[in-house]
């Protein structure tokens, strides 16, 4: 019997993942655990794919609607799309497989900010949540349950689940006790309170999450790592735009806008992301504090480095080689990580309060500073928007950032019209591409157009895009906002009919 479970009466309740996937029934709400690949259950999802797959077999029908914190791995939501399990999913996705059914209409999915899932669930418009699913890495004597690599929406989700089924996984390093930090605070309205953290260090809750043992069908013992995938090496593009952004956080600094401290730094995931931390270490910058989402291996190297004093987070996302370096030396980051339930790690309120700079990534951005984040060619889901619209429209300063071009140049990341608005105009300040930044605060729209042309256009769509625009200098019937209507989203279409967005 595992070490980690301390409590007599659920130590009695371990099962095998077989056993628990049982008490899942066709139809219902399951809240599972997991945020961008860690601290996802490993072993029920995939034994309840094969339960649904024996179903749908013998001619049954077998879904459930799936809730999580936000990504997960091919053992969870790759498993369960493979077994076409999931009607209906939420808030975020990576899963190429998840992806497909999506895209094919099979499965319904709701893109949602990450701070506001949990409070539209507690609301009710998912209806009752049935199951929660959650990964702990141990559970206390009196039946508290130590979260493991990600807290994300799990304390709501044992809260509000009629039933709990727990995977306690021995992989997870038993260090992680304490870098927690529950908040039990977050009433419905009208019963708020203004949420205490007015440094990113601030703790506000407690290191455990309480559970009903009465609730708690099943306990299943795992040693299985997160999926921890390897970042490739920062590519020119994203070395280019790091470098750029740490340019502009020195002419702030000089502005006066930022002291030597900067502002808390949320940076989003991905090799850009990685690339600025790497940019940011080998600055004079010091003794930064990042308020965010994920702390992916770039984030860990700036905390060894002192390039970052502190960061508070609600997960992971690590390459093996990092997971491995941090799993091993856990009491080292003790002082200076904070593991967070994500209504806390991405609240506006407090986003808003420690002047964020919020750096996230997009797929494009359009003339006038609208961005879309999600959307391939406007049909087509590619992951969701996370937490990016949480930080972006509360930042100090938002920044979004993509190479100039995609698909070796037939597409432009900076198109006359977005064919999907994620962030509006309002809330997109800086743009930033390998060819530069266009500082779009305190510019009307007109201003901008020139300004995102010149800067952040690859030069084989500049004179493009600036034909598209004097033309709707011309053409356009207001002249706030120029736009050529039946134009303006002619290059998407372009692409779909002929592979390229560039004018033949
Ligand atoms: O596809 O690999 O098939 O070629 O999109 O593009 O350049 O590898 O960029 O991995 O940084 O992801 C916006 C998706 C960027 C991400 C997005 C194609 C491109 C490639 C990926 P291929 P890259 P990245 C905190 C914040 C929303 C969530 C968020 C994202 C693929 O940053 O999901 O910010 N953001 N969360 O070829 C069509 C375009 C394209 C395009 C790129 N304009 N049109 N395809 N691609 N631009 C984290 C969380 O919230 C959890």
């Amino acid at each position: 019997m595992s070490s980690r479970i301390h409590h007599p009466g659920l130590k009695a309740k371990v099962m095998s993942a077989a056993e628990a996937a049982a008490f899942i029934q066709p139809g219902t709400t399951v809240g599972m655990s997991g945020f961008t690949g860690s601290g996802y259950p490993k072993a029920v999802p995939m034994a309840l794919a094969e339960r649904i797959k024996a179903a749908h077999a013998r001619g049954e029908d077998f879904r459930i609607n799936l809730h999580t914190g936000a990504s997960t791995s091919t053992e969870m939501d790759g498993a369960l799309a493979e077994a076409d399990g999931v009607a209906l999913r939420t808030p975020f996705n990576t899963d190429p497989t998840m992806r497909a059914r999506i895209n094919a209409g099979e499965t319904e999915y709701v893109d949602t900010h990450l701070s506001h899932l949990a409070q539209t669930v507690w609301e009710g418009f998912y209806g009752p949540m049935h199951t929660a699913v959650v990964e702990v890495s141990a559970i206390r004597e009196n039946g508290r349950l130590v979260p493991s690599s990600s807290v994300g929406n799990n304390k709501s989700w044992l809260d509000l689940a009629d039933q709990v089924i727990l995977e306690v996984n021995s992989w997870q390093s038993e260090d992680l006790d304490g870098l927690h930090d529950v908040y039990y605070e977050t009433a419905l309205p009208p019963h708020r309170k203004p949420v205490g953290v007015t440094h990113p260090a601030d703790r506000i809750g407690v290191t455990d999450f309480g559970v009903d043992p009465a609730k708690v069908v099943a306990v299943v013992e795992t040693h299985a790592p997160d999926r921890n995938s390897a970042f490739k090496p920062a590519d020119a593009d994203s070395v280019a735009i790091a470098q750029h952004l740490v340019e502009f956080f020195e002419h702030e600094v000089a502005q006066g806008r930022y002291d030597e401290r900067l502002l808390p730094l949320q940076s989003g995931v991905g090799n850009v992301a990685n690339a600025v931390m790497a940019e940011l270490v080998k600055s004079r910058f010091h003794g930064l504090t990042a308020f965010t989402e994920v702390v992916q291996d770039g984030m860990l190297d700036a905390l060894d480095s002192g390039t970052l004093s502190m960061a508070s987070c609600t997960a992971f996302s690590l390459s093996t080689e990092a997971a491995e370096r941090f799993n091993s030396h856990v009491n080292q980051y003790r002082d200076k990580l904070i593991i967070r339930t994500q209504e806390i790690s991405n609240h506006p309120e407090l986003v808003r309060r420690l002047g964020i700079l919020a750096m996230n990534g997009m797929l494009e951005a359009d003339l006038y500073g609208n961005v879309n984040s999600t959307h391939l060619m406007g049909t087509k889901m590619m992951n969701g928007l996370g937490g990016s619209g949480d930080f972006a429209r509360n930042a100090f300063t938002s920044f979004f950032l993509t190479p100039s071009v995609a698909k070796n140049g037939a597409i432009s990341c900076i198109v006359p019209m977005v064919s999907h608005v994620d962030h509006t105009e309002h809330d997109v300040h800086v743009l930033v591409t390998e060819q530069g930044l266009a500082d779009l605060r305190g510019l009307s729209p007109k201003q901008r157009a020139r300004v995102v042309i010149d800067k952040c256009a690859h030069p084989d769509y500049r004179e493009q895009l600036r034909d598209y625009f004097d033309r709707a200098m011309r053409g356009s019937d207001g002249l706030h906002t120029p736009h050529l209507l039946g134009e303006s989203l002619s290059w998407h279409q372009r692409f779909l009919e002929t592979g390229t967005m560039r004018q033949g």
